[in-house]
């Protein structure tokens, strides 16, 4: 409780004054307004929105409102939105076009939650474009919620998705570089993160969200992150919002991050003192903090927005009120 109260103040003091960059205003400005506001329940915000992490998130932002547009719900805006990112190639972080693991294989993890709490996910998953549509395939066609390697890959040939054998040739490269010194660190380069977690409003307020990527890269073969964990790289819960992480997975995983965002929302936190508070979280854990990179977005009933991270560079991009914007989220470490 000491720890809560001293996290608010600091919020109070410090979340506006963190905040950098690009239009670093939006979650800024929606805590300040809802700093008096009686938290929960709060009135669905019914204009559509989504937001979703890096840059990526511009084009993944665009795909998702023209799937509003042409009559879908929440669940089909999430997945349509991060299907972009998974069809872009150039893309080193998500989908077949992804960094290898350290045997030379790109391997991607998705996960998709619709607003009926119902989820699904795949994991270790290879040849297969769009692992963030098997995941939903998982979530609707199965009694589980999780498919793995061989199975999921089985799983999604049987639905209908084709093999695909695209090998990046600048992945390839950049592998075979780092092949001659295989010197793996489970440190980030806080540079080399693209992965793309969306978390999707529609004309009735309903939220979905989906998460996908191809990992860290270089991992040991079999690695999974925090993106197809249902509770750590996304949750949804449709009473009271959203939230997404991106970086080091690990470090997401032993926190429950996105749930643990979820949850202080529920206890009265903004979005964006959610995702602060998260990251505190993991400034505890972890005693080389100040070496990773791990952001969060979040989302509430309301439509407002949180963003967080432990470094600096992390953007994200918001399509509001018409709008389709990216911003430069506040973090942890400020930057120099
Ligand atoms: C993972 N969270 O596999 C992912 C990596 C990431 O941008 O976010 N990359 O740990």
């Amino acid at each position: 409780m000491t720890d809560r109260r001293k996290f608010l103040k600091t919020a109070a003091l410090g979340g506006a004054a963190l905040s950098l960059g690009i239009n670093a205003t939006a979650a800024d400005a929606d805590d300040e307004k809802n700093k008096k506001k009686k938290r929960i329940p709060l009135e669905p915000f019914k204009g559509g929105l989504v937001l979703s992490t890096w840059d990526a998130g511009i084009s993944a932002n665009q795909a998702a409102w023209n799937t509003l547009t042409a009559g879908g719900k929440a669940l089909d805006m999430a997945e349509k939105g991060v299907n972009d990112t998974e069809a872009d190639f150039r893309n080193l972080s998500v989908g077949l076009g992804g960094l290898p693991d350290r045997e030379g294989h790109t391997t991607l993890d998705a996960c998709i939650m619709d607003s009926n709490g119902m989820a699904g996910s795949v994991m270790f998953l290879e040849h297969i474009k769009h692992p963030a549509s098997v995941a939903r395939r998982v979530m609707e066609k199965t009694p589980h919620v999780q498919l793995v390697g061989e199975g999921a890959y089985r799983f999604a040939i049987s639905e209908g998705f084709p093999h695909d054998d695209f090998v990046s040739e600048e992945a390839q490269n950049a592998w075979k570089k780092w092949l001659k010194e295989s010197k793996y660190q489970p440190i980030i380069n806080i540079e080399n993160h693209d992965t793309i977690g969306l978390l999707a409003m529609d004309n009735n307020g309903d939220i979905a969200g989906a998460c996908t990527t191809s990992g860290l890269a270089y991992k040991i073969r079999g690695r999974v992150g925090d993106s197809p964990i249902i509770g750590a790289g996304l949750y949804v819960d449709n009473e009271i919002g959203a939230a997404t992480s991106t970086g080091l997975g690990e470090a997401v995983v032993r926190t429950c991050g996105s749930f643990l965002v979820v949850e202080l929302m529920r206890q009265g936190a903004t979005p964006q003192q959610a995702c602060e508070e998260a990251v505190i979280r993991i400034q505890k854990r972890h005693r080389n903090f100040q070496d990773f990179q791990v952001g969060f977005l979040a989302v509430n009933k309301a439509g407002e927005i949180g963003a967080y991270a432990v470094q600096p560079g992390f953007t994200y991009a918001l399509y509001k009120n018409g709008e389709n914007k990216l911003f430069k989220s506040g973090s942890l470490i400020p930057s120099k």
